[in-house]
């Protein structure tokens, strides 16, 4: 999927690898890192920071369960992440998580699912546009929307105020990718 998305042009990938055993996560991250270099594309290792700093990718992605114990693990991770040049980014899902990770100072802040989604089990209902407007004039953090987003919803997210876009099933269930 990867050199699927770059050789059709897409410049920011999140790697999003799940119930793999150690040795094949660090081939895939290693591999995805190598071909994003190659074509000038910004990698995002969902969840493995060390394999993040490893490979030194773009940035890792961090969601909100695993911010806890990032923030109070004694070998203090969010400092190797920042002192390795890596990028963070973090998912919200609400108020209450969009202030914790504003103070991280992270490099985007994610917010969703802004439409309802099949690709994730989320604890919380669709934020919608209107969310997302509310957070545009609150915080200067650059915001990607996810969550149920088809090409069709694309200019409204623009007008609400959406960096950027992530989608998972508009690609990988596409019947046509380039189209
Ligand atoms: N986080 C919030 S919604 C979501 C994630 C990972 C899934 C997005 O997938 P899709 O298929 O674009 O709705
Ligand atoms: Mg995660």
């Amino acid at each position: 999927w990867v050199q699927r998305l770059l050789d059709l042009g897409v410049r920011d990938i999140q790697l999003r690898l799940k119930n793999r055993p150690t040795g094949e996560l660090d081939r895939e991250v290693g591999e995805a890192a190598e071909s994003c270099r190659k074509a000038q594309a910004r990698l995002w290792v969902n969840d493995y920071w060390e394999l993040a700093l490893r490979h030194q990718t773009y940035g890792v992605h961090i969601g909100q369960e695993d911010l806890e114990s990032l923030l109070t693990a004694p070998d203090q991770p969010l400092t190797a992440i920042q002192r390795g040049g890596v990028r963070l980014g973090i998912s919200t899902h609400t108020f209450a998580e969009l202030g914790r990770a504003v103070a991280l100072r992270p490099s985007y802040i994610s917010l969703g699912p802004i439409f309802p989604t099949a690709s994730k089990k989320v604890n919380f209902g669709p934020q919608g546009l209107a969310r997302l407007k509310q957070w545009r004039r609150l915080v200067d953090v650059p915001l990607v929307a996810i969550g149920g987003i088809g090409l069709e919803a694309v200019p409204a997210l623009q007008k609400a105020g959406a960096d950027g876009i992530c989608v998972i099933s508009a690609l990988t269930k596409a019947s046509d990718l380039v189209e």
